[in-house]
């Protein structure tokens, strides 16, 4: 089912608004990146791209769902990196990450650098080193329409707190990653998170991506009933529904959870808002 979603996309000073459908397994957003110029057909960086994306293989032992391949060296070399959600398990994570590259192949064809995101996955190729780089741009949101219930100034320190707890948690990394999601019970009002940094970045680089992105909420977001900013090394996501797998994501955070909504099977829509659930 598609599900209609404001979109503000971010890049530094451009923003601008566009309506978009979103299903589950559809990309939410990607970018093809060409400021360094396109690669040149037939080209030995062309060749050590088409390589790498066409022979990766997944590990299945790796538990935190972090992947880093390359092929190539010196400026030709090729780097690709892919993330899942924490809450993700091995076979959804690697059916999103074989979409993602098959899907940026088809939209970037000639970049030598794009990124795309999913629900489920981020996956990126540049000829840069991008492994232990926090990097916070190109970035994009992406917000329910309808207001909180709570009032403003309640709702936004409760959810300024929350995130800065899963900040510290997922920064701290365990063996599911830098992941970390946890839920808080605001005046008339719950409040589910979750936050991810790639868990090659350090615990300083992760909390400062996650800052990043979490102060960007006050200028546009801070009243809605979810949001979300992905960036490429970091983002974060809270509904006032559990949209994650609580047993995946049972390491990282103590704080305690109000009871759970039932989960519904896929969509719903509630009244005028439409949320995505799992
Ligand atoms: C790169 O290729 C795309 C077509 O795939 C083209 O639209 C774009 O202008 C090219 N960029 C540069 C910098 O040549
Ligand atoms: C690239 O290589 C293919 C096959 O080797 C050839 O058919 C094509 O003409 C080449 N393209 C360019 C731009 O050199
Ligand atoms: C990536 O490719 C661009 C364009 O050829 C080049 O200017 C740049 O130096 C390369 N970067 C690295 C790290 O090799
Ligand atoms: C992975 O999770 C999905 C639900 O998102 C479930 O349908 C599937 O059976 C799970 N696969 C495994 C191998 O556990
Ligand atoms: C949400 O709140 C803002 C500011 O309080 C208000 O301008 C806007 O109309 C509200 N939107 C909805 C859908 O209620
Ligand atoms: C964040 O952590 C602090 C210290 O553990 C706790 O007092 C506070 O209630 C937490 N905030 C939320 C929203 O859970
Ligand atoms: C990057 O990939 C190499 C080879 O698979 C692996 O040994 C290394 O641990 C990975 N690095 C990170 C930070 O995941
Ligand atoms: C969820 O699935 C159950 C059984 O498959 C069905 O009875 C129910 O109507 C579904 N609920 C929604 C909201 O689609
Ligand atoms: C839902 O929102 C749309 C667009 O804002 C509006 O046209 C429609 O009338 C609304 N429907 C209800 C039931 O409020
Ligand atoms: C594993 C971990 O870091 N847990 C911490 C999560 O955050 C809460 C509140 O900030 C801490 O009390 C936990 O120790």
């Amino acid at each position: 089912m598609d599900l209609p979603w404001l979109f503000l996309f971010s890049s530094l000073t451009i923003a601008f608004f566009l309506t978009v459908t979103v299903a589950q397994q559809e990309p939410l957003y990607h970018f093809c990146l060409d400021l360094n110029g396109n690669f040149t057909r037939n080209s030995t960086y062309q060749a050590n791209l088409y390589r790498l994306l066409s022979s990766f293989t997944l590990d299945t032992s790796n538990e935190n769902g972090f992947y880093n391949f390359s092929s190539g060296q010196g400026s030709n070399i090729a780097n690709a990196l892919a993330l899942c959600r924490g809450d993700v398990n091995s076979s959804d994570c690697f059916t999103c990450i074989n979409n993602a590259n098959d899907e940026l192949r088809n939209r970037c064809p000639y970049q030598r650098e794009a990124i795309i995101w999913y629900d489920y996955c981020m996956f990126r190729y540049t000829n840069r080193t991008i492994l232990g780089v926090a990097e916070t741009s190109p970035s994009f949101y992406m917000w329910n329409l309808d207001n909180a219930t709570s009032t403003k100034d309640a709702f936004s320190q409760g959810l300024a707190s929350l995130l800065n707890n899963l900040t510290n948690n997922a920064s701290s990394g365990t063996s599911l990653g830098k992941f970390s999601t946890g839920s808080a019970l605001l005046p008339f009002q719950a409040i589910y998170a979750l936050v991810q940094c790639t868990p090659d970045l350090t615990k300083n680089e992760c909390s400062y991506c996650l800052s990043q992105a979490i102060g960007e909420i006050p200028q546009f977001l801070d009243t809605k009933r979810g949001d979300r900013i992905y960036m490429p090394s970091c983002y974060f996501r809270f509904e006032i529904e559990r949209f994650y797998d609580l047993t995946a994501a049972d390491t990282g955070t103590t704080i305690p959870s109000p009871p759970s909504p039932p989960r519904s099977n896929d969509t719903t829509t509630i009244g005028n808002f439409s949320s995505l659930f799992y």
